[in-house]
Formats: C-alpha cells, structure tokens, sequence
C-alpha cells in the first residue's frame, strides 16, 4: 500500500545533511496527481466556488463593567452545511454564544476585544441532548494514549491506562477546555490539557470523573484572582489583553484528545485591537465583521480560518478509526496491549478537501481596492504554501499573479511590510495579509493555492517534499472581482508605517531541548508517539513524556533562549504557551552558519518551525508565574507526547 511515510523516509535522509538555504519548489518535483486518502465522498465530486465566504461575525457580548468585557460561550454539537447546498449536512462540534442559538458554527464566531481591557469568557461544555443524557463522539477516540481518561475515576484521569485487551473506542461524555492561543494570562485561564471538564449530564457512568486533575484547584485561583465562580461543567477565563494587537485564536486542549475535538469544529479567532501597538482605525482596509451588523455591510478586513478534511457520502467527517489507515503497520495491527502501537492514532492526519470559514472551497466577490485579511492555519498537521495564480490547476510551481503583502504574523505587525510571491503557514500560525485588487477588471479570477506537502512540512531548502494534488487541496478559495462601491481611503502599502514589535532583552539563561520520535519495536519505522525532551550528560537526547516529572523551571520574569534540537525526521511547529518570542535564527545541529527567520518571521511569534536536523533558537520574556506547556502543534503529536509543562516561578 502507497504510505506517505515511506516517501517521507526516502526524501530526507539525505536531505537532513544537507539544509542549505535554497529556493522551494526547485525542479524535480511533481503533483501526487491524486488526493489523500480520505472518507467514501470522493473530494473530486465536490464543486468548487460554489459557496460565498462565510463572513464570520464577532460573539454577542452579555455585559461590560468599566474595565471588563464579558462574553459566555458553549460547546454544542451542530449539523451545519459544510459541504455545497445539495449535499447532506455535517455534524460538527461547535461554539457559540449560550444565549444565541444561531451563533453556533465551526469553526467558531470571532471576539472582538481591546488591548488593555479584560476579556472574561465563560466556557461551557453542552454536549448533552434535549434529554440532557451526553452525546458520545462521532469521532473515534484512542483510550490508549496518555490522555484525559475520565473512565480512570479520580485515581486514573490524565493518565495512560494499561489494558489486557485492544480497547474500543471511547464512547463516553465529552471532555472539553479551551485555551486561548497565543495570550499572556495566567495559569488558571490557560486551558491547561488536565483542567478540562465533562458536560453536566443526568447518565455520567458511575466512576467517572467529571473533571480534569487541575479544576478544583484552578475553580479556587479564578476566584482568588477574579473574583468569578466556575459552575460544573465550565470554567471562566479572564484574558488580561496585556499585549500587542493581534489575532490570537481559541481552541479545545484536553490531554490526548485535542486532534479530535479542533477537527470536530471547536476553535475560532480572537481580534485583539488597539492602543499604541495598533494602528489607527483607517489605516487599514476595514471594518471587519461585527455583532450583528446591518445586513449588506461591506467587510474590507476578513478572517480566514483554514482547515483540511476529508468527508463521507452522508456528509460525516471522515477521521481515521484504525492506525492501520496509515498504511506503515499491517492493516488489522495487532495493537496494545499485544504490542506498543495505539489501535487508532496516526501519527499525522491530511484531510483531502479545503475547508474555509466552515465551507469547503468558498468564493468571495471582492471590489477592485485593498483588504486586509488574517489568517490562520486550523489544520491537525498540514502546512499551507500560499500563492495567488490565475490557473489553480497550473503545474507546480505555479506562477504568481500578485503578491502578498505581508504586515503581521502571530504576535502582532511586522517590523516592516513584506511582499513575497509566497509564504507558508504552519498548523496554527498566523499572517495579517494585504491583497491589493485595485484596479482590476471586473470578472478578473484569482485564486489562492497551496503548495504545501501531504507531509509534516520541513521549511525552506529542506528535503524536496512534492506538492499537495492540485485538483483538491492544492486549491483553497476564489477572488472573483466585482464593481467598486466605494473610495478606498486605506494607506497604500508601501506608505505603511507598522508600530514597532516588542523588544526582548538579552536572555540571562540557555536551554537545550530535543525533539524526538519513538518507533515500534513490532512494525519497522512506524512511530508510536513523539516526544520533548532535554539532553543526558553525554550529549545524547533525554526524550521525555507527559508523564515526567517537570524539567524545565523558570525563574520570574526571566528571559531565556531556547534551543530546539530536532532529532526526527519531520519538521515540528513548535508552540510556547504564555509568550511571544522572537525567532533568533537555525543551524545544522552539526554546526554551521545560522540561518535567519524568513522575512515574515521577524515579528514576535508563538510557534516556530523546527526543522529535522536543524538547531531552532528563540528567546522570550517569561513573567507571569504559573504552570503552562510547550508542544508541537501537529495535534496528532501533541496529543500522543509531544507535549511538556513548563514552571515560571514558585509552583501554586
Ligand atoms: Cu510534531
């Protein structure tokens, strides 16, 4: 059977040797002419640019006070029109403002909030029916991993259990938490993998437990600290927004579970705006969508939220319910506990369809002016190389048809704009694009593609990995031109001034760290998990799981560089709870030259390609004290040990 990770292998052995700083998509390469595998609805019997892009609204707020904006939130699980009209509707999980039942969709609405001022959110877990019994999954759930297990009770929860025989799916309620990506908060907001909790539901097992380890404890520190109450089945954020502008996005976090419930539907943006790290309104192509605007308002600045998935004929979400689906085992395993393979996690999943703002492959009619549009990588493991073409089915490397102007990524503005041919985004990255359609004749097509690999993505003169099939996901949506209907009064991009990102001092501290992969001792080069880690006293990488004791404790308010030695065979996005970092460069962990960030890497960020065989070096303010985690955002490695607490301070 054709397994994407034997063409990985075969790719990047030489390849990891030789990371020399020479342009992507060189010669050579060639199209899988066909889709990943996927569900029993054939992605190529999808029409494309049939659907408008769904322009997503901002969340209703449920009240204010002089320094606090408060909004309450819910999980529900939704049938929505994922697919083009005419096809059957998708169950989804979804969320949506508790007191607005049209709010929900996936992925979610956006919030709209301000620099400097609370945001306070109430998340609750709702996955129950009218009868208030809990809705079980529609995705297959591995028991096996290290993961939030409320079957274990109290004594077993956030743990891996041991089996005597290979377990079915886990059928049970739902856990949910929500971490708010990319924020500066404290530990009890953050959406810690073990601080979820289950819907209140009349039918919970007997047993079970309805929280994760760390909920009572941080229920007590939001109380402490904010004077709110978290109820069964939530929990209360409070976003302090002590940060530069930006667009930070929310999404679910429970330990091993999180591939499963972001692919699901639970993640959505969160507009971050003002004070003197922004620019001042009119600068920039806007508004962006609002609560309840006035229908027919015209939007110039648009969230673009991208996720590939693969469908069945009913309209399901096709997810992979055998590891033998990824094609490195013999298809029927034998699985745990007869061997050390988990019976249904893949090491990475590639959806065959482009999902956008919930909708597979939109259409968006733009006016010949600018607009600005933010962007962000939803996917479990696939890595978009973006380009704007005319032809979308044009060989690749496509040509360009104009350029992206890039004025921020994660953390907040570029120092200064960037215009490039094309850029990648790696699961859970962010850019602040200005596409410029000024002047352009009416009818004029435009399409965004994708030149991204069916495979962990390894950056910039890494081994030559082939572009995605352009026929499904190496398209992603359509600009079609319309008429002018109003002066565009934003500053042109070459007379842009962006505000300064924030300066991180020297760091006082050096961290080295591994990245490492662990492989069956059954099946020949199939991983079973990926892992952090340090280094032993020989210079050997230490890999360490979830289930180790915490390595990594920082001082207060320390500034520290870390060195994020890959020692696997895939490119990493690696992502740092509680800061913006600044990417100070990579080198072959050999030694050699460094390499600087790539030109829209230069402002702070939150994750960071790691690449296999290359020395990834960052540094970062760390304040607020409290436990966070560090983890690659590949969320089929994150859920399966490529995950780590970190400690800032005196432990709580
Ligand atoms: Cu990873």
């Amino acid at each position: 059977m054709f397994t994407r990770r034997q063409v990985l292998k075969a790719g990047s052995i030489a390849g990891a040797a030789a990371f020399a700083p020479i342009p992507l998509l060189t010669s050579g390469r060639k199209a899988w002419a066909q889709p990943v595998p996927g569900g029993s609805l054939d992605p190529t019997t999808i029409p494309k640019y049939v659907t408008p892009l769904y322009m997503t609204p901002a969340f209703p707020k449920i009240g204010r006070t002089a320094d606090v904006d408060i909004w309450s939130i819910a999980g529900r699980m939704i049938r929505q029109q994922m697919l083009p009209h005419g096809f059957p509707k998708t169950t989804a999980l979804a969320l949506g403002a508790v007191n607005d039942p049209r709010s929900f969709r996936a992925p979610g609405w956006s919030f709209e909030t301000k620099v400097d001022r609370f945001a306070r959110v109430t998340w609750a877990n709702q996955f129950v029916d009218r009868r208030g019994d809990f809705l079980p999954h529609f995705l297959t759930i591995d028991p096996t991993l290290h993961w939030a297990n409320p079957p274990g009770g109290i004594e077993g929860r956030d743990t891996r259990p041991t089996f005597t025989s290979t377990p079915p799916p886990y059928k049970g309620p739902i856990p949910m938490v929500i971490h708010l990506h990319g924020t500066h908060d404290f530990q009890e907001s953050d959406g810690y993998p073990e601080n979820w909790f289950l819907p209140v539901a009349r039918n919970i097992p007997a047993g079970y437990a309805t929280v994760g380890s760390k909920w009572d404890q941080y229920k007590q520190e939001a109380f402490d600290r904010w004077g709110v109450v978290w109820q069964p089945g939530t929990m209360i954020s409070q976003y302090p927004n002590d940060q530069a502008a930006t667009m930070l996005w929310y999404h679910n976090h429970e330990l091993g579970m999180t591939r499963i419930n972001m692919y699901a539907g639970l993640a959505g943006t969160y507009m971050l705006r003002g004070g003197p790290t922004d620019l001042p309104p009119g600068v920039l192509p806007g508004p962006a969508p609002g609560e309840y605007d006035r229908r027919g308002t015209q939007y110039y600045e648009i969230p673009l939220f991208f996720q590939d998935k693969s469908f069945n004929a009913d309209g399901g979400l096709f997810f992979p319910d055998s590891r033998g689906f990824f094609g490195d085992t013999p298809p029927d395993g034998p699985w745990i506990p007869y061997t050390d393979t988990s019976p249904y996690w893949n090491p990475e999943f590639f959806g065959n369809t482009m999902v956008v703002n919930g909708n597979t492959w939109p259409t968006m009619t733009v006016e010949p002016r600018r607009y600005r549009f933010r962007l962000v990588n939803g996917c479990n493991a696939r890595t978009f190389v973006f380009k704007i073409v005319t032809d979308p089915l044009a060989p690749r490397p496509a040509t360009p048809a104009m350029p992206l102007h890039i004025i921020g990524a994660d953390g907040g503005f570029l120092p200064k704009p960037v215009s490039v041919d094309s850029a990648w985004l790696m699961v859970c990255e962010r850019l602040d694009i200005i596409m410029d359609f000024t002047g352009m004749r009416e009818g004029t097509e435009l399409y965004l593609i994708n030149e991204g690999p069916d495979e962990p993505f390894t950056g910039e003169g890494g081994p030559e990995q082939a572009p995605t099939d352009p026929g499904t996901t190496g398209q992603c949506m359509r600009f079609v031109v319309g008429p002018l209907r109003s002066r565009d009064t934003s500053v042109p991009v070459d007379q842009l001034q962006l505000p300064a990102p924030m300066v991180i001092g020297e760091p006082t501290f050096t961290r080295p760290l591994s990245l490492n992969e662990i492989d069956s001792t059954f099946f020949p080069d199939a991983p079973i998990r990926a892992t952090l880690g340090v280094f032993n006293p020989d210079g050997t990488p230490k890999p360490l799981g979830w289930v180790d004791p915490i390595t990594e404790f920082l001082a207060s308010n320390s500034t520290e560089e870390w060195q994020l030695n890959n020692f696997t065979e895939d490119g990493h996005p690696i992502h740092v709870h509680l800061v913006q970092f600044q990417i100070l460069g990579r080198q072959p962990m050999g030694g050699g030259p460094l390499q600087p960030p790539m030109p829209w890497e230069t402002g702070r960020k939150d994750v960071v390609l790691a690449p296999p065989g290359m020395r990834t070096n960052l540094k970062a303010y760390f304040d607020n004290d409290g436990l966070f985690v560090w983890h690659c955002h590949i969320l089929d490695h994150e859920d399966n040990d490529m995950m780590r607490p970190f400690q800032v301070g005196t432990p709580s």
